[in-house]
């Protein structure tokens, strides 16, 4: 049914050629140094694809539970991927100044060493080796990586200390995949191109190295997946928290097999914050409208990063 849907849509894919009218990126310097400028536009929100426009009279596609792999948990069960009402609407977006990479761990630790807050950390075996951090510092190797096990409230907490703050979810769509009037599928144009972005599969063990990394790489190593506006790893590497939230209860999900659900740890109506970009676990081509992800705001996992945005200064 996916598929179809997606097929009936495919027309809506966005314009041409990949970069035929993409702005020069505009880099900041001082303290915008590393963020990039998009200028305020009209911007889609809501699903995207076949979950956004659904025929008539037919109910939401509901998500597969993929993400739910057990060494994925580390305080609920499988999170996100409820679908939200089909509200697709159109709202106008400031401009605003945004992080041209998801955050290093490299930066988390100058932060961390700064402040004392708390590093990346679950308790769960998965994590003891190559994920937990030992107190500021990260796994050897991993400096240039995305941090991950970082949840809403740490991604907040480390923007601010910039002097920033998490994009909202529809600057995030705007600084990745354009404004409603030329808005692609993927960051780089309206067609998928193997090797712009760190993907994994969406079957059982989810990760793929046919990209060359099977879990997070290095910010900025598929330069060319870049966003007209020059964002890195838009999608793939690590999802990425916006600030805004969503209830969800899950009672409203109906996945089909439901014992899926039997031993949530998570209570049954909770704040989720979106996240978006697919990651190193996940492949947008099986349905793009999985984009539109959420996960319960206080989920640390090893597949969600972020990045930092600030608003335009005041003229
Ligand atoms: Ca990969
Ligand atoms: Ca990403």
């Amino acid at each position: 049914m996916i598929v179809l849907l997606l097929a009936a849509c495919a027309g809506e894919g966005g314009p041409g050629a990949p970069g035929s009218a993409a702005p020069a990126v505009e880099r900041g310097t001082g303290e915008l140094a590393g963020m990039v400028h998009v200028p305020g536009a009209e911007v889609n929100t809501g699903p995207r694809g076949a979950i956004r426009r659904p025929p008539p009279g037919q109910h939401p596609v509901v998500l597969p539970s993929f993400q739910c792999a057990a060494d994925e948990v580390s305080t609920g069960r499988c999170p996100g991927l409820a679908h939200d009402p089909l509200v697709s609407k159109t709202v106008r977006v400031s401009g605003f100044w945004i992080d041209e990479t998801e955050v290093t761990r490299r930066a988390y630790g100058a932060f961390l060493a700064a402040t004392g807050y708390r590093p990346p950390h679950v308790e769960e075996p998965w994590a003891e080796k190559d994920w937990n951090w030992d107190g500021p510092v990260p796994p050897a190797g991993t400096e240039d990586h995305p941090v991950v096990l970082t949840n809403w409230y740490d991604a907040r907490e480390f923007c601010a200390w910039r002097g920033a703050r998490l994009p909202t979810e529809p600057e995030w769509q705007l600084a990745v995949l354009g404004p409603a009037a030329s808005e692609t599928a993927y960051p780089w144009g309206a067609e998928y191109a193997e090797g712009r972005m760190n993907r994994g599969i969406m079957a059982a063990p989810n990760y793929d190295q046919a990209d060359g990394w099977l879990t997070t790489s290095p910010v900025g190593a598929f330069p060319s997946g870049a966003s007209r506006y020059g964002l890195l790893d838009g999608y793939g590497n690590a999802w990425e928290w916006v600030e805004t939230v969503r209830m969800r209860s899950w009672e409203e999900v109906t996945f089909a097999d439901a014992s899926a659900l039997l031993d949530l740890r998570t209570p049954t109506l909770g704040l989720y914050a979106g996240a978006r970009g697919f990651s190193y676990f996940a492949d947008p081509r099986p349905n793009l409208a999985m984009d539109y992800n959420a996960f319960p705001v206080e989920l640390r996992r090893k597949t969600s990063g972020f990045r930092c945005a600030r608003a335009e200064a005041a003229p």
